[in-house]
């Protein structure tokens, strides 16, 4: 297991993906891989983050549907709910008090410069809900509530991850007198380490190298769904947007040819290899040969977790009690916190 980290906190990783629509290579290359890996090393607490989910607008029988469909991708993925605790946010409600309070440590300033907001509301900015400009903040509640130390995500979750050990920072100091005095430590919360890394840290879209594959995206060719068969995967991969020109074989030949620099991100995150290391053995072919190559990769590596996730999501009451136990593990290690949060803050009950 892991050694302490800086402070003497316990280390534990938290992360969470959004029940929106069906989770996508993205997902999967840009964090779940890291998830898995690292239950080896350490306690890990993975959320279908529900709350996070309606801050845009959501089918009810959808999200209920997304939420079962996320949490059986985590499990196809190879995350084991018996050793890790794995649960839906909204059934632990310390999420969202924690959220509370944090929602009056952070700044205004802070929020403002959040550019996952500015993206995800466009220019109808008034008509953004509240939620998705607070996202942010109950993301800190999501990860802090846990004490976690360590949160593996994509490369487009860095700035949160800031604002998360900023809220931490302020915390910690608005409160530093009490902490002592009730001696909880010097720090109450640790400065959380974001996890980011690796050859797919930011997988772009099928169909445009200077965007990110996303479920939003209007364009099902756009990425490879963790649903989608094996031909599915071969018409994607066959239409990718490419360049006229062999791949390089140098990593610095891909610097200025987003779809290739992708496409071989992609190869090499599922070979388990860098990018270096995979253009050594395609660098040179032509897109044709390298397409073929890459959709026998992806066949044989996402076949296996599409047909798991098919037989657990023929038992829904399974993974409702699943993520009922995760909720109950999940709500053990959260209720402590949050009731010397409570006293920090100088609430009276329930400390
Ligand atoms: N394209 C990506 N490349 C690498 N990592 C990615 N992640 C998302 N897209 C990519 C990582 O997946 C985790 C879960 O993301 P999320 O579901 O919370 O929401 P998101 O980042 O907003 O994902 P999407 O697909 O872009 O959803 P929509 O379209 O609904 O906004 C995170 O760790 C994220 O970094």
């Amino acid at each position: 297991m892991a050694t302490p980290t800086a402070g003497g906190f316990k280390p534990r990783v938290f992360s969470g993906m959004q029940p929106t629509h069906t989770l996508h290579l993205g997902n999967y290359l840009g964090a779940l891989v890291r998830w898995v890996e690292m239950q080896k090393t350490h306690d890990c607490i993975y959320c279908v983050v529900d709350m996070h989910a309606i801050t845009t607008a959501q089918d009810p029988a959808d999200l209920t549907r997304s939420i079962r469909e996320v949490a059986a991708a985590y499990i196809a993925a190879g995350i084991d709910p018996r050793g890790s605790i794995l649960f839906n946010q909204s059934q632990v409600a310390e999420h969202a008090e924690l959220a509370w309070v944090f929602n009056c440590v952070a700044r205004l300033g802070w929020l403002n410069r959040m550019t996952q907001f500015k993206e995800k509301a466009g220019k109808d900015r008034e008509n953004a809900s509240i939620g998705l400009y607070d996202y942010p903040v109950l993301m800190a509640a999501d990860i802090l509530a846990y004490k976690a130390t360590h949160v593996p995500v994509g490369e487009d979750q860095k700035q949160h991850l800031e604002l998360t050990r900023d809220i931490a920072q302020k915390f910690n100091n608005d409160y530093a007198a009490r902490i002592a005095e009730r001696g909880f430590g010097e720090q109450y919360f640790p400065l959380t380490e974001p996890v980011i890394g690796g050859p797919a840290a930011r997988v772009m879209s099928l169909r445009d190298g200077s965007k990110k594959m996303s479920k939003s995206d209007p364009s099902d060719y756009s990425r490879i769904n963790l649903t989608d068969d094996a031909d599915a995967i071969a018409q994607k991969i066959r239409k990718a947007k490419t360049d006229p020109d062999a791949l390089p074989s140098e990593e610095k030949g891909l610097e200025t040819r987003p779809e290739a620099d992708n496409l071989v991100g992609i190869y090499a995150a599922l070979k388990s290899v860098t990018k270096q290391q995979a253009l050594d053995e395609i660098g040179g072919r032509q897109f044709s040969a390298f397409k073929s190559a890459l959709v026998d990769l992806a066949v044989e590596k996402l076949g296996p977790i599409t047909s798991e996730m098919r037989r657990l999501l023929a038992d829904p009451a399974e993974i409702d009690r699943i993520l009922a136990d995760g909720a109950s593990r999940a709500r053990g290690i959260a209720a402590p916190i949050m009731r010397e949060v409570r006293e920090i803050v100088g609430f009276v009950g329930g400390c």
